[in-house]
């Protein structure tokens, strides 16, 4: 019974998916026997409809970048390997970006609310990141080495800039230091890695930078470039070591709605 129940929900998942295509907004719920599933309507650009037994989501397509707001409104670009640092800010998902790192929780889920959107619950970004049939990975249960970048093959860049020793870990200054994103192979353009998506078409959400997700605890997911298995594998990858207002080189975020 349990593998019946399964496939109808892919199969749901499946069908919502092909009138998002024609309709562009929405769907009419589709009903697999006591469940009924359907999609969000009216995800803006950049973000992919996440259908659920509960009215969907919608979620950033890529990890979250920064505009600062200026006063008068205009903005300008903050670099993504600068601190917020008290500075008005607003989200930005977009393709060929670098993902904003050096953020805390607290700094992410303003920058959400700026952009009208808000952090994702542990339970979205984990659904989100196993893709309509759930895997491990965004694109299977088996990893592929190089498909997203969170192999750490490269030499820490902790250990580059401060040397060897477990010192500088506990040091906010050099794990803040702008430097360590601005090294060779740290992190990518936001999608650069064309194959680290999945079946709803979001990016990176394993390895590149962590995400924050709302959990009031403080929660980071997904790894980042130089780990995807210390804190479990893959899409199952939970940092629950720091608070909400921590920040270093390798916590980024990612919104829904
Ligand atoms: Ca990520």
């Amino acid at each position: 019974m349990r593998a019946v129940a399964v496939k109808q929900s892919v199969s749901a998942g499946v069908i919502v998916s092909g009138l998002l295509a024609v309709m562009s907004l929405g769907a009419a719920p589709v009903t697999t026997g006591a469940r009924t599933i359907s999609a969000p309507k009216g995800c803006s650009a950049g973000m992919a409809p996440i259908p659920t037994d509960s009215g969907g989501f919608c979620i950033d397509r890529y990890e979250g970048s920064l505009v600062e707001v200026l006063a008068g409104g205009k903005t300008r670009t903050h670099p993504f390997y600068a601190e917020v640092d008290g500075k008005k800010v607003r989200a930005v998902s977009k393709r060929g970006r670098k993902p904003q790192a050096y953020i805390s929780q607290v700094e992410a889920k303003a920058a959400c609310e700026a952009a009208g959107k808000r952090l994702c619950s542990n339970e979205e970004w984990t659904k989100a990141c196993q893709g309509k049939k759930p895997t491990k990975y965004p694109y299977g249960d088996v990893e592929v080495p190089g498909r997203c970048n969170g192999d750490g093959t490269r030499l820490h860049p902790i250990a580059e800039l401060f040397g060897a020793g477990p010192a500088p870990f506990g040091d906010p200054r050099k794990m803040n230091d702008p430097r360590i994103d601005q090294l060779p192979n740290t992190i990518d353009k936001s999608g650069a890695r064309t194959k680290c998506t999945n079946s709803y078409g979001v990016y990176d959400m394993v390895g590149n930078v962590h995400e924050w997700t709302d959990d009031p605890g403080g929660t980071f997911k997904g790894g980042y470039f130089m780990d995807t298995h210390r804190n479990g594998d893959g899409c199952n990858y939970t940092t629950v070591a720091h608070g909400t207002s921590y920040h270093d080189y390798s916590t980024g975020f990612r919104c829904c709605k």
